[in-house]
C-alpha cells in the first residue's frame, strides 16, 4: 500500500490547496512502482494534528479517486473516519475505507457497511491531538487485540462479512517506542479470527528513534521495519517508499518459496 497524502501541508502547489494533477500523476507512480494499493489521505493524523472539516476532506479526496479509478487497477483506500467522505468515496469507486479510528465516529459503522467497501479496522490510544502525552498499557498486544476483537464483532454485527476485514495495530498511535517494539515482535498475536494485519511504519517516530534521522533519511530503518512486519505476519504494508519496500518483498518471497532446507 502506497501512501498518497493530499494535505496542503504534505503536498501542495506552494499554496493552500492540493494539486489534483501532481496526486493522480504520484499515485500513478505509486502503482507503478508495485503498489497494490494506493491509500488517499486528506486528513493530517500526525500526533498533534487538528482535525479537518468534512467539507475540506471531500474537497482533497474525491476528485482524486474520481480521477485516478479509469486510470489504474490498483485498489484505491481512502483514509477518512467520516461518514460523509466513506459514501462519497465509494461512489467515487474506492474500494477499501482506512479508518485510523476504526469506524468508532458516530454514522462511520453504518456508512462502511452500506458502502460494499472492504475496511481497516486500527488501533488507536487517545485523539492525534493528543495521543503521544502519556501512552499507556499494562499489556499492550493484549489490548490491541481486545480492541480489535471488539470492532470486529461491531462490524459483523453491522452486516459486513468477515473477508472484508483488515485489522492494523496502529504503530505510533498513542504507543511509546517500547509499545512499538511490542507489537512489532509479536505481531501475529494482534490478529482475530485469522484475520490479515496492515503494519503502518513507514518514516515513523519509531524509526527515527532507533535510527537518529529525521524522516527523510528514514528509507533503511523503514525497509527494515516493513520486512520485519512482513516477516511477522502482516500482509499489507502501508509505505512512502514502494520500490524500495517492493525489492525488499521479493528477496523475502524467494526464501519463502524455498522452503526450508532438505538436509
Ligand atoms: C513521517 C511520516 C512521520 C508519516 C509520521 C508519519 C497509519 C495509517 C497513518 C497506519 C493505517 C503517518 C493513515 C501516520 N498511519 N493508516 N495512517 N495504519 N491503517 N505518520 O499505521 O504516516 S498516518
Amino acid at each position: 500500500m502506497g501512501v498518497l497524502n493530499v494535505t496542503p501541508d504534505s503536498f501542495s502547489d506552494g499554496g493552500h490547496h492540493v494539486d489534483l494533477h501532481d496526486a493522480v500523476a504520484r499515485a500513478i507512480g505509486l502503482a507503478e512502482e508495485g503498489a497494490v494499493i494506493i491509500d488517499v489521505g486528506g486528513e493530517s493524523t500526525r500526533p498533534g494534528a487538528r482535525p479537518v472539516p468534512a467539507e475540506e476532506e471531500l474537497r482533497r479526496v474525491i476528485p482524486v479517486v474520481e480521477r485516478l479509478r479509469p486510470l489504474t487497477q490498483a485498489f484505491i483506500s481512502v483514509d477518512t473516519s467520516k461518514p460523509e467522505v466513506m459514501r462519497a468515496a465509494s461512489a467515487a469507486g474506492a474500494d477499501l475505507i482506512n479508518d485510523v479510528r476504526a469506524l468508532r465516529e458516530p454514522g462511520a459503522l453504518e456508512a462502511a457497511a452500506a458502502s460494499g467497501c472492504a475496511v481497516c479496522l486500527m488501533h488507536m490510544q487517545g485523539e492525534p491531538r493528543t495521543m503521544q502525552q502519556s501512552p499507556r498499557y499494562t499489556d499492550v498486544v493484549g489490548e490491541v487485540r481486545e480492541f480489535l476483537k471488539e470492532r470486529v464483532q461491531a462490524c459483523l454485527a453491522a452486516g459486513m462479512t468477515a473477508e472484508r476485514i483488515v485489522l492494523d495495530p496502529g504503530f505510533g498511535f498513542g504507543k511509546t517506542l517500547e509499545h512499538n517494539l511490542q507489537l512489532l515482535s509479536h505481531l501475529r498475536e494482534v490478529s482475530v479470527e485469522g484475520l490479515p494485519l496492515l503494519a503502518g511504519l513507514s518514516r515513523k517516530s519509531t524509526v527515527g528513534m532507533l535510527t537518529g534521522r529525521p524522516p527523510q533519511g528514514r528509507l533503511a530503518g523503514s525497509v527494515a521495519a516493513a520486512l520485519i512486519a512482513a516477516m511477522n505476519g502482516a500482509r499489507i504494508l502501508r509505505v512512502h517508499d514502494v520500490a524500495a519496500t517492493a525489492d525488499a518483498l521479493k528477496v523475502l518471497q524467494a526464501v519463502e518459496c524455498h522452503g526450508p532446507p532438505r538436509l
